[in-house]
């Protein structure tokens, strides 16, 4: 297993890779480059700028997340086979320097959304929280507006400006759409790029939906076991596989985080691990990651990971997910350092303890 963090280069973070390197056992950074617009070729030089920072901090680049996907891919347009050429472009661009992950979404029109980035906790910390009634309520616009106006200054991922200003009429095209309309489009871009993907070793890992229902009327995708399964039938290559992440898939209450980990294991190659208080069917907060502190059972999701061969079949790249503003501290909205790096730690001990206590069982 390798325990990695989130990191946003070129002074987008507060968070610097030195206090990163002191987390104990962290091997390195899911590495990203928000500056390059959507749908253009991510160079050699690109990527290569961003990995020597990072190898000069004494960590890796291994794992690389949200090179996103030009809206005109998941809309089907004629002009998509350019910007797919581009994909592909990165994708050896990013195995011939060493990326043996890629996290991408193919979710609609936006990334994640919350209601609130910063929601005050008894405790005094702040975590980000989504109440449904709430986000339905606003139109794009204003969520657009909150969502940057409470980002402290740093960009969002899935929040640029510029996919921002289409967002209205973006929603408005896909009124039309129908789910077996979005799963075509998407085959078309698995059944392009995953061939590449697997020339240059680099395992395509789509994150799921956040959050895992439909909002605005958009197509969904990657939501539950059904859908899950559905994607991996589209492109059958254990390249096409999936990041799993716990926080995104268990607010739907209906999900069954780890007898999913067990029907999908040999195509996770990714995972984000965090946990969520769920506060409504479809109302939740982001608590700290033990169990206690929410409402996923932690140690059964790790314990069905670990069990799963995560770390057997390829290299098992795990990451503590979003945190809560804690001690203080001030930094991109779910990205801080403090709680994110108790995560890690937290994560590593249920490893340690499930492995001890048996782990794999042909061990
Ligand atoms: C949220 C992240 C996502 C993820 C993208 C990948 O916290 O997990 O932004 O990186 O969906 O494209």
């Amino acid at each position: 297993m390798k325990m990695i963090l989130r990191w946003f280069p070129f002074g987008d973070d507060s968070v610097t890779l030195d206090q990163i390197r002191q987390i104990p056992e962290i091997t390195g950074v899911a590495g990203c480059l928000p500056k390059i617009p959507v749908g253009e070729e991510w160079t050699a030089e690109d990527i290569a700028a961003l990995k020597s920072t990072v190898i000069a901090a004494g960590l890796e680049m291994e794992v690389i997340e949200s090179v996103n996907i030009h809206e005109d891919i998941k809309k089907g347009l004629p002009t998509r086979d350019r910007y797919i050429d581009n994909y592909i472009k990165t994708i050896t661009n990013l195995g011939a320097a060493g990326v043996r992950v890629l996290c991408y979404n193919f979710m609609p029109v936006m990334d994640w959304a919350r209601s609130d980035l910063a929601k005050p906790l008894p405790d005094g910390s702040t975590a980000m929280a989504y109440v449904h009634d709430e986000v339905v309520k606003m139109n794009p616009d204003l969520i657009a507006k909150a969502m940057a106006g409470q980002s402290r200054g740093y960009s969002l991922p899935g929040w640029e400006p510029e996919r921002l200003s289409l967002m209205a009429a973006d929603i408005e095209y896909y009124q039309s759409f129908t789910q077996e309309m979005y799963w075509s489009n998407m085959k078309y871009f698995l059944d392009a790029v995953i061939p590449a993907a697997r020339a240059a070793n680099v395992r395509m890992a789509i994150h799921p939906d956040d959050p895992p229902w439909p909002l605005f009327g958009l197509p969904k995708v990657i939501t539950d076991a059904e859908r899950i399964r559905v994607f991996l039938s589209l492109n059958d290559s254990p390249y096409n596989g999936i990041t799993f992440c716990t926080g995104s898939l268990g607010v739907n209450g209906a999900n069954d985080l780890p007898a999913m980990l067990r029907e999908f294991g040999g195509r996770i190659h990714f995972a984000h691990i965090r946990n969520v208080r769920k506060l409504g069917e479809k109302d939740f907060e982001e608590s700290a990651h033990p169990t206690a502190s929410g409402s996923l059972d932690m140690f059964g999701i790790v314990k069905a990971l670990y069990e799963s061969g995560f770390d057997k079949r390829f290299t098992g790249y795990i990451r503590p997910d979003h945190g809560r503003m804690i001690w203080g501290e001030r930094a991109r909205p779910g990205y801080g350092l403090y709680d994110r790096a108790l995560g890690a730690v937290y994560i590593e001990g249920l490893w340690e303890a499930i492995g001890k206590m048996g782990g794999h069982k042909d061990d």
